[in-house]
Formats: C-alpha cells, structure tokens, sequence
C-alpha cells in the first residue's frame, strides 16, 4: 500500500455500502415536485375514461341507456359487458383462480361495482357522462355476514358458479362458500385439546380495512396502431406479471406490449391486483386508436379497489398448568366480498396464515380456513403483510394473552417460556414451514429492559387500586408483542402467482469509466430501492453507491421479476443483486490478475479493488478494471463488464421483533394516549438503518390507524359506510405516536448477505401491540376479548360494559 492508499476502512465508508445511513437518493425529486407518477403523464389527445358504478349492493341491472351520455358534447364512447363480451373480456382471471366482472354482467354484487366505463376528451365531460347514463336495477337481497353467507336459505351471489362444486383450491360445499383449507394434524390437535389442564378458547375478528395508498390506483393505456405496439404505464406493484397477463388476456404478443410503472405514491398491497380499470383503458385505447387514462377518485379507491382483512378466527389454545403450551387450533371464516380476487400465491389461498404458531413452540396444531362470498368489494390484499401475515399474528398474540388471563400468569413470562430456543433453527413448525433463523429471548429480554416492564407493571397495579379508590378516571395498558413474520416469497417449487414462479431478478452493467446501473424485476413505491440496492451493489463491487444508477419498473429494459410486495424484494431481488455483484467481481479478478500479471487465484479482494497477495502495494481498483474491460483485449475473456442474477431463494426469510406499547386509556371519554411505543426488529443483517427505521415509522403509523380506528365498515343494505377520508380513519403528524426503535442482529443463513425483508413488520407487529394494550388496561376488570378498532366510542362501551361507569 503506498501513501495514496487511504485505509480500507475509510474506503469501505466511502462507498456507502452496506449499513451506511445513506440518505435517499430519490428524496430530491420527491421532495421538489419532479416526481413522475401515472397522473403527470399527459400524451397528444388523450382521452379520459370514468366509471358508472353501482350504488346498489346486490342488484339485477334490467336496462342500461347511454344515449343521453354518448350525446354529450365530448364523449367518444360508453362500453359496457355488451361491448366487452364479443372479445371476451366482459369478466376476467383473479389472481386467486376465480373470475371476476370487468363490467356488471347482468347483475352486480357490490356497491361501487363497475357497470359502464365512459370514455371522453377530459375527465370533466367523463364525470358529467356518468351521470347522464341510465342503469335500471332490480334490488335482491344482501349478504354482508359471512356466517349469514352460509346458511342454507342465502341468497346465491354467484350465479355464474351455478352448479359448480369444485372451485380453484376444492370442493365447494356451498352456493357461497369458496374454498376450505386445511393445514396441520386435526386429530392430534383434537387430542391434544381435548385432554389438556388449561384450554382458552376465543373469537378474534380482524376487521376489514383498506391500504388508502396516498396516490390511488390508475394507468395510461397506449395503442400504437401502426406499430402494433401497446404501452401501459400505471401503478403495478408487479410488472412483468401484468404484461404477462395482459398479452394472455389480449393476445397481443408480450414482445409488443410494454408495462411501465413510473413512481408509485405507495402500494401497501393495493396495486398488486388487476382492476377493471386496467382492462377498459386497454380496451378504448385499443378501440379509439389514441391514448387513454384512467385513474380512479379516493372514494372509487375505499369503496371498491380491493380492500384487507375481514378474517373472523375462532381459536383453541391448550397448555400445562405451569404455562407451557401443549397445541393450538385456529378455524377462520374469511369473508372475500364478491369475488375471491385476494393476493396470494397460487397454492395458498389464506396466503401465509399457517405462520399463526407466531413465535411459539407449538408441537401440534391444525388450521381451516373456509373462503365465502358477500356482497362487498373483492380484494384480500396484502396490506403491509406478507399474505395474511399480520392476522396470523393478531390472532396468536391475542391468543397468549387470552391464555395468560386463563392461566392466571404474567403474559411476558408465558411468552419467553414459549418461544422458540436459538439453537432449535432451523426451526419446523407444527404447520408447515422452515423458520430460517431466529433468537427470540435475546430480544425479548432486551425490549422488556428497554422499557423497565417490571417498573410498568408496579405502576400499573398502583393505577388499578387507585382507579379503584376514585383517585383516577384512567387505566394504563401494556401491550405485549413477539411477532414472527416469513417474507421473501418465494421459492420457486412452492410460490407461484398465476404460474410465474417467484424467482427475481438483477442485471448489471458496469460502465467503462467505472460507474454502473442496475436494473432489477422488483418496483419502488417509496421503500428506497434505488439507495439501497445500490448499497448492496456498492459493497458487493467496490463501486460507491453514488455511482450506481438503479432501475425499475419497466418490462422493455428490467430483467424479468415478480414484484414488490410481500417485503419479498430485499430477501429475493436483493439477493440477486448480491449475487450479480459476485459475477462481476469473479470476471473483474481475472481481469485485474491479467492487468497484473499473475494468476486469478495470486489476487485478492480488498474493498474496492483486487491486489496481489502479499504485494497489497500492487492493485488495480474497479475503476481500472472496468475501463480495462471495454479498453484492452484481454485473452479468453469477452469485452464488457455485465452480469445478470435470476435468484430462486431456497426458503422464506424469517424477521421477528418484539413490540411494547403503553397506553393511557381514559374510561369516561374512551379516548386514548400512547405514552410510549417501543419497536425492536431483527431483520437480519441491515442495509440502511435510516430507511429501516423510516420503515417502522411508516408501518406502525399505519398499525396504529387500523388498531385505533381505521375501518371499511358496511350497513346491512351493503351501503359502504366509511368511503371518504371523512369516515376512514387515516392518521395526521397529530394523532401519530412517537415510536422508539431498537434492534438486534440475527442473519439469515441462506441470503447472500444475511438481510430479510422489513417493510411488512411493522404492520405485523404493531396491530397486536396497540390491541394488547387496550385489552391489558382492562384485564384487571375482567375483560378478555373485545373486536377492533379501539375507537373512542368501542373504548367507551368496553369501560361501560364493565361498568367502570359506576
Ligand atoms: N431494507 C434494509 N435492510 C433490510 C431489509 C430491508 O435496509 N435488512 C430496506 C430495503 O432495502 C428497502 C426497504 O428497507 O428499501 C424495504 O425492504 P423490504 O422489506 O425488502 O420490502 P420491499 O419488498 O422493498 O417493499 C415492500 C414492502 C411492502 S410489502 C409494503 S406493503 C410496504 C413496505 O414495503 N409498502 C410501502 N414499505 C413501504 N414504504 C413506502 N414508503 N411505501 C410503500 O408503499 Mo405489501 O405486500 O405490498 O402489502
């Protein structure tokens, strides 16, 4: 090393490579309005189209004119199922192998169900043309309870199942009823329960709600005539698929269709799924010949794009009189709305809800989930959770807590004499899955301390004897929670959507003068990827960060890959991106030992170059290498310095955290305060700290709105109650708690770098925490389960029912 050479150390930082802080290279166009998202996207003579919906639940449509709308000055079409039907695509494919209506199809089944779409010269005429079309509706009867779905008089929903007794994932036992799904051994279970000390047993509801992401869904279609060519931009969590999709649904070759997402104002699940919206705007702009855009309004969003949840979870939980847990049994009604369009891999249709052992050793277990059909919105997204992730966990930390009133035992301690020991990882559990790597009581220990629980739990029994004595009108909750998330869908032999295997993808290419950009199959909608995959990259190949362009998002340049959601795209594309470093580095060594004269295996890796073994003073630095490799002709070896990674993982990855909440609840006005919150996360090895943090903010903020308040609520006529930001609940800088993170460190032993997914977590994790607490402050008093959201109004009727209102 000469005297140039600053230390390794000091190099290694100037890269900005793995777990620098590094701040958000796309931050500067965000925060200065040069974001490019769907709506900013403006073509010569496009047009506009809008949707005529349905204000009924479950109607018969008897006639549809559009004469006076097609008459209005501007117009330039109104398709409806009669238009769409000749090319068959009046109803569709769903992602979990039902169909579903493009267009109502002689009756609807949802309020807010597209009926016709208009199409005009702006979205002006478009509004005023949905008004002027005239649909004639016969009301039936509606259906909102999915235990009411079941009984054997309910009216039949879907019609065009008539008959058919088997459905995507097995029989049909019902005209409503969907599929069954079974995971774990029934008979041992029911031994198991049937014979043990302690049993609890428990209704937990996970109330539907809805992503709301701040930029809704939409797209531009664009139909080049002359060149065959179709080009959709819109707001897809996973493009390829939809191109995919799209050239099957349409037949147009996939070579001649081109998806674009441009930025994307959050997912959150809610632009994973195909809507009408897509399909109609393909359609006109096929039809018209000119480009056409459609993007929905926030009531169109709550009311009918998708929505999360709504699992009813009837649990069974058995354990020793000293609090060892001796096997559990979960049976979930999951209420699917109109069609079953949830998000899942093809194989799982209550997605990953067989992780709901959670954090717990649990030698046996058995698990049914039966699908119905009501007439609300289809969806059953992902919402922040990899697939049915955050009810699992809802259901079993409300669960332990249920047992732990059961058992008459402090619900911490029934936590850590549970978990799942360090040196039992690789960890199978009763349900099915391979825990990767998990150390459950170093962090358990480390968020009790962090919070001086013994020191709550003291005061919180000083609280309770002096609530008692009139002293005070407030209760003090702690809210307990261990979660186990599994993200990183997914191997390829057992995770699929539609087919496609959920592999993802990098390609690299390295400029000649050193600098590099990266294109991966996943899409940011504000994670961060293009800071931090290029951090990865940085110190995969000595390449400073800065110097890496990454790229996503469109099917003509990024190499084929499934998708952000599921926090699948650090554990699968991030991967890939390791290992596609790797590619290049193997390549830049032979480079640099022909450079420097000596054999491949004589040089070595230090930071950002290769140097002779023994000799450090003689390297070659990447920079070198690279324009070396478009510069010289270099024996046995082609010109350029690209690679390409398509990585299949070979399991799941497996985060976990421990959440604490403490909350003030005040019994006369059911209002609340969170006095701390505190979030501990493991998510393997971390890349940037800054954005993970950012991460739990974001997810614990949205935690928070579902637990407290945020709710797609429906009246018995199926009227949507809570369809404007009125009435859903979504949560300002004011209402927003003030979170404490934490973390520690347990790698994944089969991703490149040891990283897991973490966008979900928070998700995962909080719901719990904020329920438990509100739950907590009333144990004293004798409550055991109580539905979210803890509103004001359900907390005040909790307190009243107890009668803490004298
Ligand atoms: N990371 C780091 N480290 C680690 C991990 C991770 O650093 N270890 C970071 C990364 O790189 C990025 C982030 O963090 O950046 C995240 O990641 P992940 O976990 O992998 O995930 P992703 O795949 O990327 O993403 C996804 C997620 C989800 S799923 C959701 S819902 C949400 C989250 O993400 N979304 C969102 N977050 C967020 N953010 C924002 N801003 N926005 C949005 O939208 Mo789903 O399924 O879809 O429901």
């Amino acid at each position: 090393m000469n005297e140039m050479t600053p230390p390794n150390t000091e190099r290694a930082a100037a890269l900005k490579g793995l777990g620098s802080s590094r701040k958000r290279v796309e931050d500067a166009r965000f925060t200065q309005g040069k974001g490019n998202y769907v709506d900013d996207i403006k073509m010569p003579g496009m047009l506009f189209g809008d949707f005529v919906r349905s204000p009924y639940a479950h109607a018969r449509i008897t006639s549809i004119n559009a004469d006076k709308a097609k008459a209005l000055p501007g117009v330039i079409a109104v398709l409806t199922a009669a238009d769409l039907a000749p090319l068959n695509l009046h109803w569709m494919p769903t992602l979990a192998g039902d169909v579903q209506m493009v267009l109502a199809d002689g009756k609807v089944l949802f309020q807010g169900q597209e009926v016709a779409f208009v199409v005009a010269e702006n979205r002006y005429i478009a509004a005023d043309a949905v008004e002027l079309v005239e649909v004639g509706y016969e009301e039936l009867p509606v259906v909102v309870d999915p235990f009411a779905a079941e009984a054997p008089d309910a009216p039949v929903l879907r019609e065009d199942l008539a008959g058919k007794t088997e459905g995507a994932h097995g029989p049909r036992r019902h005209h409503n009823h969907i599929f069954t799904w079974e995971q774990g051994d029934r008979d041992a279970t029911e031994k198991v329960l049937g014979s043990a000390d302690v049993v609890a047993e428990e209704m937990v509801y996970y109330h539907r709600t809805h992503p709301c992401p701040l930029e809704t869904c939409g797209c531009v279609a664009s139909m080049d005539k002359v060149n065959g060519k179709l080009t959709v931009w819109g707001t897809f969590q996973a493009p390829h698929a939809v191109r995919t999709v799209a050239s099957l649904i349409s037949g147009i070759a996939e070579h001649n269709i081109r998806v674009i997402s441009p930025d994307i104002g959050g997912g959150f699940g809610n632009k994973v799924g195909v809507y009408p919206g897509y399909i109609c705007s393909i359609v006109a702009s096929i039809v018209t010949g000119v480009p056409v855009k459609w993007v929905e309004d926030r009531m169109e969003n709550l009311m009918a794009t998708a929505f999360a949840r709504d699992y009813w979870m009837k649990g069974k939980i058995s354990a020793t009189k000293d609090g060892k847990i001796t096997g559990l049994s979960c049976h979930v009604t999951a209420d699917h709305g109109a069609f079953d369009a949830c998000a899942d891999p093809t194989k799982f249709p209550a997605g990953f809800f067989n992780i709901c052992t959670g954090s717990y050793d649990i030698p046996v277990a058995y698990l049914a989930v039966d699908g119905v059909y009501t007439n609300k919105a289809p969806g059953g997204v992902a919402y922040r959770c990899s697939f049915r992730v955050t009810e699992a966990a809802y259901f079993i930390e409300r669960m332990i807590e249920v047992l732990a009133i059961k058992l008459g035992m402090d619900a911490a301690e029934l936590r850590r004499k549970n978990f799942i020991r360090k040196d039992q990882f690789p960890y199978h559990s009763a349900l099915g899955w391979e825990y990767d790597s998990g150390d459950y009581h170093t962090a358990w220990d480390k968020a009790l301390k962090a919070v001086d629980y013994e020191g709550l739990r003291r005061e919180q029994a000083q609280r309770i004897q002096d609530f008692k004595a009139g002293k005070t009108r407030k209760l003090l909750g702690i809210g307990l929670t261990h979660f186990t998330e599994i993200v990183g869908a997914g191997p390829v032999k057992n995770c699929d959507i539609l087919g496609l295997g959920m592999f993802d993808s990098c390609e690299i290419r390295i400029h000649p003068t050193g600098s590099a950009i990266a294109r991966l199959g996943t899409i940011s909608q504000g994670q961060g990827h293009a800071t931090t995959f290029a951090q990865i990259l940085a110190s995969e190949i000595g390449i400073p960060a800065d110097d890496i362009t990454v790229e996503e998002g469109d099917t003509d340049t990024a190499p084929y890959g499934l998708g952000t959601y599921g926090s699948r795209s650090t554990p699968v594309a991030g991967a890939a991106t390791a290992m596609a470093g790797r590619k290049i580095r193997a390549k830049a060594q032979m480079i640099a030992a022909y450079l420097l004269e000596v054999h491949d295996d004589d040089v070595e890796w230090d930071v950002d170059r290769f140097a002779v073994k023994g000799a450090p003073e003689r390297f070659k630095t990447m920079k070198e290498i690279a324009f070396a490799a478009y510069n010289q002709a270099i024996p046995g070896l082609e010109p350029g310095l690209e690679a390409v990674s398509y990585f299949d993982p070979p399991n799941m990855t497996y985060p976990f955290g421990a959440y604490i909440c403490v909350m003030e609840i005040d019994v006369d006005t059911g209002e609340h305060e969170i006095r701390q919150f505190y979030a501990l996360d493991d998510c393997g090895t971390r890349i940037n700290p800054m954005i993970i943090e950012g991460q739990i903010h974001g997810g614990a903020t949205e935690g928070y709105a579902i637990a407290m308040g945020q709710e797609i609520a429906y009246d018995d006529m199926g009227n949507v109650k809570t369809g404007t930001l009125m009435d859903f609940f979504l949560p300002t800088a004011w209402e927003t708690p003030h979170y404490t993170t934490d973390f520690t460190v347990t790698p994944s032993p089969h991703h490149p770098i040891g990283a897991k997914g973490v966008g979900e977590s928070p998700n995962v994790g909080s719901v719990p925490a904020f329920s438990n607490a509100v739950h907590d402050a009333f144990r004293a008093f004798g409550l055991t389960q109580t539905h979210m959201p803890h509103d004001h109004w359900r907390i005040w009727k909790t307190a009243h029912e107890l009668g803490l209102h004298g």
